[in-house]
């Protein structure tokens, strides 16, 4: 089994510091550039407030980005289940049937069961959370999603203290999802967290972004999003969610256990076996960035690894 290699790792991007440079004294020269010549890159000075009460949770020291747009967020995907180029989920999803949907909770919990959509939602309040998405496959984005923390909601199931981790599981629906009706994974996809990590404040029960239901190629109608972890932990589309006291499987572990962990954290120090994990490219931008430690959130979950030798258990 394989991932795609980055796509975007191509010799006619690979940009020196010479080009970059003359390309934006050109840039300069022709106006495009502000005074200050921080038109080029979506960077941390480009910060604007979202408006939002609850707003991105940013890493310290840094200020929020400004979020891709809704075009790149929803044509650019990963989503197998529909094909595995960038542009397959948003060409074909569109027979897929988000609504209605229930997801299955079980294991040691206290309060199992089918969940409907709207009431597995009606309980809480729907936040705004702009978030990094860094893909194992080198590239990234900066995504305005909306939902509810993942910690709210498992309160609700009442988790019994066995409970140590937890299981998601994607829809089965070959009919519906035509990469489902060949072997390019182990199907349904299935991922996992530990518990702790599930209950951190980052960690996002995502339903829609940009202020509209998710669409069909960002995982509708409820996917899972954390932000310090390579999207891949990201599983779209849940439908059963499980309290189990072993660590789950997780497809991309069972697809390649040599280049993919459980644990899964943003680490630039530790490469993957096929590529460089240092850098990433922002989809819409020129020069390559240095990718950071827990995707720049660790001052908020760097301590729940305090002690784990983040080399072997990557
Ligand atoms: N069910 C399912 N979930 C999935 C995937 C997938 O193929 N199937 N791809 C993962 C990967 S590799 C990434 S990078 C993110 C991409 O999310 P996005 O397309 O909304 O940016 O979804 C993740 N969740
Ligand atoms: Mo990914």
């Amino acid at each position: 089994m394989w991932i795609k290699r980055p796509d975007d790792v191509k010799s006619s991007e690979i940009t020196d510091e010479k080009l970059y440079i003359s390309r934006r004294r050109f840039l300069a020269a022709a106006g495009i550039l502000g005074a200050s010549g921080a038109g080029l890159l979506a960077c941390n000075t480009d910060a604007r407030g979202s408006g939002s009460a609850d707003g991105e949770v940013a890493a310290a020291g840094q200020e929020p980005e400004k979020p891709n747009t809704y075009e790149q967020i929803t044509s650019y995907n990963n989503f197998y289940e529909f094909g595995t180029d960038k542009e397959d989920p948003k060409q074909n999803s569109a027979g897929f049937h988000p609504q209605p949907w229930t997801v299955h909770v079980e294991g040691l919990c206290k309060k199992p069961g089918d969940y409907h959509f709207e009431d597995l939602i009606k309980p809480h309040k729907i936040v705004d959370r702009t978030y990094r998405l860094r893909c194992v496959e080198a590239w990234s984005m900066v995504i305005p999603w909306e939902g509810i923390p993942l910690a709210e909601m498992i309160k609700r199931f009442e988790p019994q203290p066995s409970a140590k981790f937890v299981a998601f599981t994607t829809v089965l629906r070959p009919d519906e999802m035509p990469g489902q009706r060949r072997p390019i994974l182990p199907w349904p996809y299935v991922e996992g967290l530990r518990m702790d990590e599930a209950t951190n404040d980052l960690t996002l029960m995502a339903t829609g972004l940009y202020g509209k239901p998710l669409p069909n190629q960002d995982g509708a109608p409820i996917r899972l999003i954390v932000p310090w972890k390579y999207g891949f932990k990201g599983i779209k589309s849940i439908v059963k969610i499980a309290f189990v006291d072993k660590q789950p499987a997780t497809t991309w572990n069972i697809a390649a256990p040599d280049e993919y962990g459980f644990y899964a954290n943003v680490n630039p120090e530790v490469d993957h076996p096929r590529w460089s994990q240092a850098t990433e490219r922002r989809i819409g931008e020129f020069r390559r960035r240095q990718t950071l430690m827990f995707n720049g959130y660790g001052d908020k979950v760097a301590s729940m690894y305090a002690g784990m030798d983040l080399r072997k258990n990557y």
